[in-house]
């Protein structure tokens, strides 16, 4: 039997990529909506970690499932980290993607590739019965490009570039994207952490 896992999260593109990563018969991974929890979670932690928490405590509070959360986002160096924690919030929560990306470049324009550096974070959290609460980051290292490319991904991904193939990470394939990206590494480190728990 498999064992049920409910990820905290209502963004539908983060859940592709999870069930991709985490793609295992003895897991069944649930979105909050497929197992029928709709709350609503203030994310007001001072870091990726603490949001993670934030959002898989909650979702606990209300199921008896092993909860997974992740909280993620793009700094840029050069912006002192921004977005950061306030990636999805960007210029506004209800800003396109097209509008946001556009922003950040208008604010690197004419900004040498050197400190054109960024990277992908994300912070998984895990509340599992009877055990501690876990949190785990992952990154990926890159750089702001000159202009959006790629249909792939979601998010600030036509932006991001990685330097070894000189293509953003939308311009990646779900799957070279996945081994390699800030969710996959946190993915499979969580995944190593609940394996050690007997999950
Ligand atoms: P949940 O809190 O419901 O999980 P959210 O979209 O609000 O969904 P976050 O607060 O973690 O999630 O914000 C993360 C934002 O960072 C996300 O909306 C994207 O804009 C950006 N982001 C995270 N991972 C990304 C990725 O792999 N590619 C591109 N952008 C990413």
């Amino acid at each position: 039997m498999s064992r049920r896992i409910i990820f905290a999260t209502g963004n539908k593109n983060k859940m592709v990529e999870i069930r991709e990563i985490l793609n295992d018969p003895s897991w069944e991974i649930l979105s909050m909506k497929e197992a029928g929890i709709d709350i609503d979670i203030v994310e007001d932690g001072n870091s990726f970690e603490e949001n993670a928490l934030i959002k898989a405590k909650a979702v606990a509070a209300v199921c008896d499932d092993i909860v997974l959360a992740d909280d993620s986002g793009l700094e840029i160096d050069y912006l002192g980290g921004e977005p950061g924690i306030y990636s999805s919030r960007y210029a506004g929560e209800d800003t396109s993607y097209d509008i946001k990306n556009q922003l950040l470049l208008s604010r690197m324009e004419g900004v040498s590739h050197e400190k054109r550096t960024a990277r992908f974070v994300c912070a998984v959290a895990a509340v599992v019965p009877g055990h501690e609460p876990v949190v785990v980051r992952g990154t990926i290292e890159g750089y702001i490009g000159d202009k959006p490319a790629g249909e792939n991904g979601f998010g600030y991904d036509p932006i991001f570039y990685v330097e070894d193939k000189h293509c953003s990470t939308a311009q990646l394939s779900p799957e070279e994207k996945n081994s390699r990206s800030h969710r996959g590494n946190a993915l499979r480190l969580m995944r190593e952490k609940l394996r050690g728990m007997g999950i």
